[in-house]
């Protein structure tokens, strides 16, 4: 028995308790709320609702005392194991593909501003029609990948400007939008995982300060301090974006803290392949029960898998399914 899991599930049961006593729930609601609910699961949509309406939450106060640049909201897309890539680094793209040309360049420091050559930045972005890769029609491997920092820090890639992303309107989750008369829309932008040996993870995600929805952002995961200007140099976008990483003190502040620390440094070592947090792996149908020790409060495999969303059922659901022939 876990006493946080405790803790945390009676207190939402509570909560939640609470919320219908003053909000007189009715049994039409109720019904209609455990139809919703399990829709979302049928479609596979728990990681869009999930970290669209919940995750800024949870990045805010993960992070709030952290030093270095901000951190910002994984969502839903994120796929682990993209290649390293070759320089001169240009992100996958279709032979046709849409979408003005983009570069990305900056300096990966340290927090107190040492260069950190080596640093590793997995970039995954959404194409001129805001799809994700693995999540949409758009091929495996599409504007995703890891670019290595050079001698001095420097980082330096190529891509395309990312549009706006919109929640699917035709599931659970953007129906609730939709009957809510909320803004479906994220604004464009441009998420890394930046990472060297010795610091801590950074996830986090640039939004093009020229984008339409930018004071509207549904998942509430645009920071100020991550807002990029596009800038034109001779004829090209240019963005220009430092990035400061915290040092990795949390694999020394005890068992639980190391766990998340060693999750995190394992997420995104500069040579290996990924290898996501649980959390990451599971939303996407990867090893999940291999990422962390079975213990008292793990769920054995068994159970675990039933949480799984239904990624690779057939015919693919509305959103969620990386397509994989
Ligand atoms: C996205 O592209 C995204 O970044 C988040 C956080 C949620 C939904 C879609
Ligand atoms: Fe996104």
């Amino acid at each position: 028995m876990s006493r946080r899991t405790e803790r945390l599930a009676g207190g939402l049961i509570d909560q939640i308790r609470r919320f219908v006593d003053e909000h007189d729930v009715t049994y039409d609601d109720y019904r209609a709320v455990k139809q919703w609910l399990i829709e979302v699961g049928e479609a596979g949509e728990w990681p869009l609702f999930l970290d669209v309406f919940i995750e800024s939450a949870v990045e805010a106060k993960a992070h709030a005392a952290r030093p270095g640049t901000s951190g910002a909201i994984e969502g839903p897309y994120y796929l682990p194991g993209a290649p390293l890539l070759e320089p001169p680094y240009e992100l996958p793209v279709r032979a046709d593909e849409e979408g003005e040309p983009l570069l990305v360049h900056g300096r990966v420091t340290s927090a107190d501003g040492r260069p950190l050559p080596g640093a590793v930045l997995d970039v995954w972005q959404s194409d001129a029609q805001g799809r994700y890769s693995g999540f949409s029609e758009i091929p495996d491997g599409i504007l995703r990948g890891k670019v290595v920092a050079g001698d001095d820090g420097a980082y330096e890639f190529r891509t395309i400007r990312p549009a706006p992303y919109t929640i699917p309107l035709d599931g659970p989750t953007g129906q609730l939008v939709a009957a809510c008369g909320w803004n479906p829309w994220r604004p464009a932008h441009i998420h890394l995982k930046v990472s060297a040996d010795g610091y801590e993870l950074l996830t986090t995600q640039l939004t093009l300060a020229d984008s339409d929805y930018i004071d509207d952002d549904p998942a509430r995961a645009v920071k100020p301090e991550l807002i990029v200007q596009p800038l034109r140099r001779s004829g090209t976008l240019v963005i220009e974006q430092d990035f400061a990483l915290a040092p990795a003190i949390h694999a020394l502040a005890g068992p639980a803290a190391a766990e998340g620390a060693a999750g995190r440094a394992a997420a995104e070592g500069a040579a290996g392949p990924a290898v996501g947090p649980a959390g990451a792996a599971r939303r996407n149908g990867r090893a999940a029960a291999s990422d962390r020790p079975e213990g008292p409060d793990r769920e054995p495999a068994s159970r675990r898998r039933a949480w799984r969303p239904p990624m690779a059922a057939e015919p693919a659901p509305r959103f969620g399914a990386p397509r994989r022939s």
